[in-house]
């Protein structure tokens, strides 16, 4: 489990049970399922949060999720931020009352529940990034749009991004492909925005982030204006610094691009505190977990505002 000194994070387990709390004690608004099996055989919890969570509404749904990379964990701690905000808030707090009355909310708290399990397995942080399958994948390299096609991704077994046998070849990222795509009734998808969380750098990046280019093939001029005023948005409420993705380095497999180009899904990654580091940027104390993860409340508003546009 993680340090004593940063007991606040919590550890797999610890999410289950919260995950868990939060759908008995608010059986009204929130919805427990799961998302699929990790390569090790765990569970990936989803978990809804809506007005009549148990019954599919017409409402524009959102999905937020977290850790694709073990050692990120403050970003599963943004996600259960996220379940404890719209539960505990609902009925007092008027834009989250709002936003679980008029939408259907889906977070997965922990996309690699194996590779953060194995990241503190020892009680000393091992810097671990991708799954525990036979060969430890990339998750955000494994997705399906342009696998692999432009050096934004590894072939090398041992490489930190690498991008696995084919894509979705890791059972993480093709349960949430399976999870998306589960999403698409009477021929309409119905998530319309997404926020992938990572860290860190403080940035909001939007796709493509396989091409440098703006304009590319499912992605029109005006589209990308919009993916850039709506990070721009989001930016100038948590101070982060908003880019195409690519800008900071091309990547190839990554979810935004799969969500985009595969769903039309408005779909952005946070990179969230530090602003720069080493290796211990991954690993800031339990004592931001709060500040960080509300730092980000007013860009979820607008994400989840923008999902009705
Ligand atoms: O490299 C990544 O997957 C992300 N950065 S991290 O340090 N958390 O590993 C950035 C992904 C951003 N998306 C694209 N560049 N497409
Ligand atoms: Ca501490
Ligand atoms: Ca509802
Ligand atoms: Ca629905
Ligand atoms: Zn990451």
């Amino acid at each position: 489990s993680f340090p004593p000194e940063d007991s606040g994070y919590h550890t797999y387990r610890e999410m289950v049970s919260e995950v868990d709390k939060a759908a008995t004690d608010h059986t009204d608004v929130v919805a427990r399922s799961s998302a699929g099996t990790s390569a090790e055989g765990r569970d990936i919890p989803a978990v809804k949060i809506s007005d009549n969570a148990a019954k599919d509404e017409t409402e524009p749904e959102v999905l937020f999720t977290c850790n694709q990379h073990a050692r990120e964990h403050l970003t599963a701690e943004m996600c259960l931020h996220v379940v404890q905000r719209f539960t505990d808030d609902y009925g007092s707090d008027p834009t989250v009352t709002d936003m679980v009355d008029n939408r259907e909310i889906w977070v997965v708290p922990m996309a690699n529940p194996d590779g953060i399990v194995h990241d503190v397995a020892t009680g000393q942080y091992r810097g671990w990034r991708r799954n525990r399958g036979q060969q430890p994948t990339d998750l955000n390299r494994n997705w399906g749009h342009q696998w692999g096609c432009c050096d934004g991704s590894s072939g090398d077994p041992t490489s930190p991004t690498y991008r696995g046998s084919a894509p979705f070849s890791a059972p993480e990222t093709s349960a949430i492909r399976d999870f998306t795509n589960s999403r698409v009734i009477d021929g309409a998808q119905q998530i319309t925005a997404h926020i992938d969380f990572h860290t860190f750098s403080e940035l909001v990046l939007w796709p493509y982030g396989y091409t440098t280019s703006d304009s590319a093939p499912g992605m029109t001029r005006q589209e990308y204006e919009r993916f850039a005023r709506v990070g721009k948005e989001m930016a100038a409420t948590n101070g982060y610094t908003p880019q195409q993705s690519s800008d900071l380095y091309v990547t190839d497999g990554s979810v935004n691009d799969w969500m985009w180009a595969e769903h039309d899904v408005l779909s952005f990654t946070f990179e969230m505190y530090p602003g720069s580091g080493g290796i211990q940027g991954f690993y800031p104390p339990d004592e931001v977990i709060e500040r960080e993860t509300a730092r980000n409340d007013a860009a979820v508003d607008i994400l989840l505002r923008e999902a009705g546009a």
